[in-house]
């Protein structure tokens, strides 16, 4: 994506999208690191065609995952997935060595086996983490090869579940209790600061003249997703709504409490210092599921045609709870949401379309409480709520949201993360100025935004509430 300034707003060119397939080798789900790089770097050459050389370049992914580098620096394997089954039980070996009470009051993260500690955790035994001499999470991964410089960026840091939300450092107690070697990971930088040039190889490669400034963004796609949403003063909730659906508030200060925890909320650190106090949900890896289901089944259906049936369809007829980490591995997805409503005494979807309506009245459901709670643990005031991603193009999703929220949705940009990437970067090149309000300002000056205002029954999301299992307990085996 390239950004630039036009007639004062910020516009914004998608050059080149490219697909990322996971890849199972000896039962072991990885991700395809070269390929993505390799996109990254077609990535460069079609920006820089389009737009000539850039003033600036900054990366941002999921959360989670790493590289391990040895003494040379060279990759030691394939990073792994975090939807690879390796940290099933890995959440009752960490309870042994810090029960989850102290280890959320230093971490502040929501309890979910895909965490960076819980893989390590699983990992702690085996050569190659022991052949390590660098821990990269994928963004700095691929910024190292990028720039030849090592750096971990904060946002990114704080998905590890090692990092301290009170002072944005590396825990030690953490660290400690769990035999991790905090001299894995390379010094923190933050959104914002300079992290290198690209490197005379990848100029050559992508056909830019140097130098090319690298600079860290928030480069967990979610810090830059909450620093790309539009809103116009403080009482707001966001839902970046993607694969995931991450939905919850921006706050000053963690919360840390008891009951923060039991309510599974996680508080992962954001642009200029904020904390994105929020709860992951399973989000439209439900759907996207379901339809790689479908087409493997010979029966494929068009995601389009499809919403807009199940929009039609009755409502509420079988919820389930999207937070529950029984959906978060790759399979018969429409299979175990079958079974999640027989389990539940509810009517069993009959067809792709009532299976999609109750995916989405699933996930209004889920963004209704993950709200509701983030206010009441938080005491942080919501009079909006803007979902970003690729969600706000998924009108019934974004209508449901606001029926179940009974708060009005603002919907936009679906790429909210692209612009908070760029918003960060531009700063430090000195074309934007100002903090996180003013960038947002520039922002809702250069987006088209839809409104959804809350229609419906209030009442039957408090029935179909009930029907799912309660979120008071941690999801994942506490
Ligand atoms: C969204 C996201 C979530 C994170 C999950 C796994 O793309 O980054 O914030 O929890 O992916 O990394």
């Amino acid at each position: 994506m390239v950004g630039r300034p036009v007639d004062g707003k910020l516009a914004l060119e998608e050059t080149h999208r490219f697909g990322n397939r996971p890849v199972r080798v000896n039962g072991t789900l990885h991700w395809d690191i070269l390929a993505l790089y390799q996109g990254v770097l077609d990535g460069l050459r079609a920006a820089g065609a389009s737009a000539g050389a850039p003033a600036s370049v900054g990366i941002d992914t999921w959360g989670v995952d790493y590289g391990l580098l040895d003494a040379d620096g060279a990759l030691l394997g394939n990073p792994v997935h975090y939807r690879d089954a390796r940290t099933e039980g890995m959440d009752a070996e960490v309870d042994r060595v810090l029960p989850a009470p102290e280890l959320y009051a230093l971490t502040g993260l929501q309890r979910i086996p895909i965490n960076t500690l819980y893989q390590l955790t699983a990992a702690r035994h085996t050569r190659q983490l022991a052949a390590a001499r660098r821990l990269l999470l994928t963004p700095d991964l691929l910024s190292y090869w990028l720039t030849g410089l090592e750096g971990t960026e904060l946002t990114i840091a704080s998905t590890t579940q090692l990092i301290d939300p009170r002072t944005g450092e590396w825990s030690q107690p953490v660290a400690e209790a769990l035999g991790i070697d905090l001299s894995l990971f390379a010094p923190l930088r933050r959104p914002g600061d300079p992290a290198g040039e690209l490197l005379p190889g990848v100029l050559a490669e992508t056909g830019l003249p140097g130098p090319v400034p690298v600079t860290a963004v928030g480069a967990h796609d979610t810090a830059s997703a909450v620093a790309g949403v539009p809103a116009d003063g403080r009482d707001f909730a966001y839902i970046a709504t993607g694969t995931w659906s991450l939905a919850g508030v921006e706050l000053d200060a963690p919360v840390l409490s008891e009951d923060s925890r039991l309510a599974n909320f996680t508080n992962e650190l954001g642009v200029d210092g904020t904390v994105r106090y929020l709860r992951n949900l399973m989000g439209l890896w439900l759907l996207q599921e379901c339809l790689r289901a479908w087409e493997a089944a010979g029966a494929p259906h068009q995601l389009g045609p499809l919403l807009e049936r199940a929009a039609r369809s009755p409502g509420l007829r079988s919820v389930v709870d999207a937070g529950d980490p029984a959906f978060l591995p790759p399979g018969d997805m429409p299979a175990r949401i079958a079974e999640a409503c027989r389990r539940t005494g509810q009517p069993v979807p009959r067809d792709p379309v009532e299976t999609t309506r109750c995916v989405l009245d699933s996930l209004a459901l889920a963004h209704r409480s993950a709200i509701a709670d983030a206010r009441r643990l938080s005491g942080a005031g919501v009079r909006t709520v803007h979902i970003v991603g690729g969600g706000a193009r998924n009108a019934p999703l974004c209508q449901l949201t606001a029926d179940a929220c009974g708060l009005p949705v603002v919907a936009g940009p679906a790429e909210a993360a692209a612009y908070g990437n760029v918003l960060v970067q531009a700063r430090t090149a000195g074309a934007v100025r100002g903090d996180l309000p003013a960038l947002r300002a520039l922002l809702r000056d250069s987006v088209d935004l839809r409104r959804y205002e809350p229609a419906g029954d209030p009442a039957a999301w408090d029935r179909a509430a009930a029907r799912v299992r309660p979120h008071e307990e941690p999801a994942h085996g506490a």
